[in-house]
This record gives C-alpha cells, structure tokens and sequence, in this order.
C-alpha cells in the first residue's frame, strides 16, 4: 500500500470518502489577485499606491509591463494545482497605439489583452474598480465626496467596469465576480458620520443603475475596518456594507483582514449565508493590522474553510488578496493559494456529519477528542497525492530560484 492509499483507509475508517473530497477541491475556482506580482502599482496612474493600503518590502523582480506580469502569473499557475481564474483590478488596463483613457472612460478594449490571456489558459476573470491611487481622490474621499465632481467621476468610473466585468463575463463564458472597494475615511473624529455614507449608498444606487445581466456579473461589496491614516471613520464599515447588500440584493465580501484582531471571519459566515444566497471572501492574513501577509495554513485559514464547505463550497466566492514585497512575489502567490486549497482539502476531509451528530447529542467531550485527533490524520499524504494528480510539484522552491536566477535578476 502506498501512504496515500493508507492514508485513504484511515480517512475511510472514519467515513470519510477521499476521493470525492479531491475532486471537489479539483472543481473550486480560487481567484488569484494579479496584485501580488507588482505590489499593486498597475499600469494606468503608476501612482504611489494610497487608499490606507501598503505594500512592504523591496524584493528585487517586481512585474513592471503587463508582459512581465503576465510571465509571472503563468510561472506561479504553474505551481498550483486546481482551478483559477484571473482577478484584475481596473488599475491593471492594458492600453494599447499610444492610447490613455481616464478611468471614468475605460472601456472593455482596455482589457482585450487579458481576455486574450484568459482565453488562451482557460480562465475566467474577476474584476475589481479602482478608487486609489489616482490623482481623483481627493481628500480620501471617492464615492462619498461632498464634491459632485469627485463623486460622479467615480461613479462613471465604477459604471464603466460593470460594463467591462459583463464583457470578461461573456468573453470568456465564466461568470464575473465585480467587487467594489473603498477607500474613503477621515484619519480623526467626523463631525458627520451619516453624510458620507448616505451619499456613498446613492452612488452605489447610480452604478448598479446601469443595466447588466445579473446571471453573468455578480456585484460584491467589501467592508473595512480602517486604514493607515484613515483610523477613525470608515465609510463602507462592515455594518454599512452588510445592510447595503442585503437591501440592494447583491453580494457581501468579507476580507479577513479588515476587523479587530479578536475579531473571526470564520463566526461570521454561516450567519450572512442565512441572509444572503452567496458571500465573497478575500482571504488573507493581518498581522497585528490589515497587513496582508501571505496566507498560511494556519489556524482561522482552516476554520474559514470548514465553515464554507459546511455551509456550501457552491455559495462562496474564493479569492485570495495579499501583498508581499519582502520575499520572492510568485514564492508569495503560491504559497498562499496553495495554503487555501490546503485548507479546503482539509476542510472536505473533516467528518462533518458525524462530529455534527456529537454536538447535537451533546456528546461534547468526544468532541473534544475526535476533533483534536484529526489534526494528526495522514493529511499530508493526501495533499501530496492531489499534487501529484494535478502535475504540480509537491516542492516547488527549485523552480522559483531558477525563474529567479533566470527571469527575476535580469529586472533591474
Ligand atoms: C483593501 C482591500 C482591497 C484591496 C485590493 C487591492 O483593504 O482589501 O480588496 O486589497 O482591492
Ligand atoms: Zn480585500
């Protein structure tokens, strides 16, 4: 027998059907962000990023060209197993004869590079606009500008990347996932707290005016927290958002790295799926704050997976999003995707039913014991066999240090 096949049999003993688990991993598409390969710079504005994100580090190999970016991102598929699909933000618009576009006049011909891309692997694309790093924002605000200028440009911004995300949608025949981030807070006290937020939901009631078809493009919202130099008021909090998606009817997007540290993204699903059909997550890892470290396969990570294949692989939206200058960036991009796909294996490993049934019965010490002895199953021999199946290599270092003594170094 071989340690997958023992590994198999201890899983089988315990009802749980390996198999089937790794071909429903095989089926989850994970959103890989285009952002970790150029420390979310893009190639439009070419700003300094802003918005009260940052990127860290200053590993030499940054993509600098869509073509270079592009190379990466296939160098880093290449390390991981299952299905993906690309996630653009509209920073990322590949114009093409000299041509430059504001971005409340992008259009889908911004993009045919990608389509092209994503065609070409398979792929389907998510999108995001882009309310940072742009001479626009002004005074940190964008949708909830007090300025009709500020505030409409932005809202022609985000109604043109509706339109953009129904051509990747019908371009590639993938569904798109549209998300709208914000960036907009006041770094001390507001002395108006309702003001931004009822002009923000009235942009958003503008950009979803526009006609699309819902079946092809699904609109998410994600919350924050706070951000570096915006620490005391946050427009789109997560109260905001939640209300807003539930009342307009499109799509939560919770990013684990936007609430108090104390704070569990993983309690936090099962109770917006019985108000919602579908959720979005960016998964990520804060660091003492929203510091998008790589993911790891680590405690809350694990968690998170459980609850969404409990409460329904088919209902969530998977895409990861960090941001890490420090160490080799498509080092980066594998680790933390392959650490999701971990998790979910994991997560599809678990007995559900019959832990469920010693919960219910209140059977709560073997709870306790049942729970804890899975943590050391042969789970690694099973990871390793899907790698195998899926044609990655189960260690991939040697072939980052090769694209990096060979692609990276040359990037000077
Ligand atoms: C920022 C949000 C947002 C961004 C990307 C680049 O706090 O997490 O999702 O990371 O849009
Ligand atoms: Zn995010």
């Amino acid at each position: 027998m071989s340690r997958y096949e023992e590994a198999a049999a201890r899983y089988g003993a315990l009802g749980v059907d390996v198999e089937k688990a790794l071909a429903a991993l095989k089926q989850v598409p994970i959103a890989v962000h285009c952002w970790q390969g150029d420390d979310v710079i893009g190639f439009d504005s070419r700003e300094a990023l802003s918005g009260g994100i940052q990127t860290t580090g200053n590993y030499p190999g940054r993509a600098r060209t869509p073509d270079e970016l592009m190379a990466d991102y296939d160098k880093a598929f290449s390390l991981m197993p299952g299905k993906k699909k690309l996630n653009l933000h509209a920073s990322y618009a590949i114009f093409e004869d000299g041509e430059t576009a504001g971005r409340d006049k992008l259009e889908p011909r911004h993009y045919r590079k990608w389509v092209e891309f994503a065609n070409e692997r398979g792929l389907g694309i998510d999108f995001n606009p882009t309310f940072f790093s742009h001479p626009m924002v002004k005074d940190n605000l964008t949708l909830s500008s007090p300025d009709e200028e500020v505030r409409a440009y932005w809202v022609a911004h985000g109604q043109a990347c509706l339109k953009i995300s129904e051509y990747f949608a019908e371009a590639t025949g993938v569904p798109c996932v549209m998300n709208i981030w914000i960036p907009d807070g006041y770094k001390d006290v507001p002395a108006d707290r309702i003001g931004p937020r009822e002009r923000f939901a009235k942009s958003l009631d503008e950009i979803l005016a526009v006609p699309y078809d819902k079946s092809k493009v699904f609109v998410t919202l994600e919350s924050k927290v706070f951000g570096i130099g915006l620490e005391s008021y946050t427009v789109g909090s997560a109260e905001f958002c939640l209300e807003y998606v539930q009342s307009r009817g499109i799509t939560p997007l919770m990013d684990n790295g936007h609430y108090h540290p104390t704070e569990v993204v993983s309690d936090k699903i099962s109770s917006v799926l019985l108000f919602n059909d579908r959720l979005a997550l960016h998964l990520t890892r804060p660091v003492r704050w929203d510091s998008d470290h790589v993911v790891l396969f680590d405690d809350e990570t694990r968690e998170i997976a459980k609850e969404v294949v409990r409460c329904g692989l088919d209902r969530v939206f998977l895409a990861t999003d960090y941001f890490d200058a420090s160490v080799n960036r498509i080092a980066a991009w594998v680790t933390g995707v392959r650490n999701v796909q971990k998790a979910l294996l994991y997560a599809l490993l678990q007995p559900t039913e019959a832990l469920k049934t010693l919960q219910d019965e209140n059977r709560l010490t073997e709870l306790l014991v049942r729970q804890e002895q899975l943590k050391t199953a042969p789970f690694g021999d099973v990871w390793e066999e899907y790698l195998r199946r899926e044609n990655v290599p189960v260690d991939f270092f040697p072939e980052i240090e090769e694209y990096e003594q060979k692609v990276l170094v040359n990037r000077k």
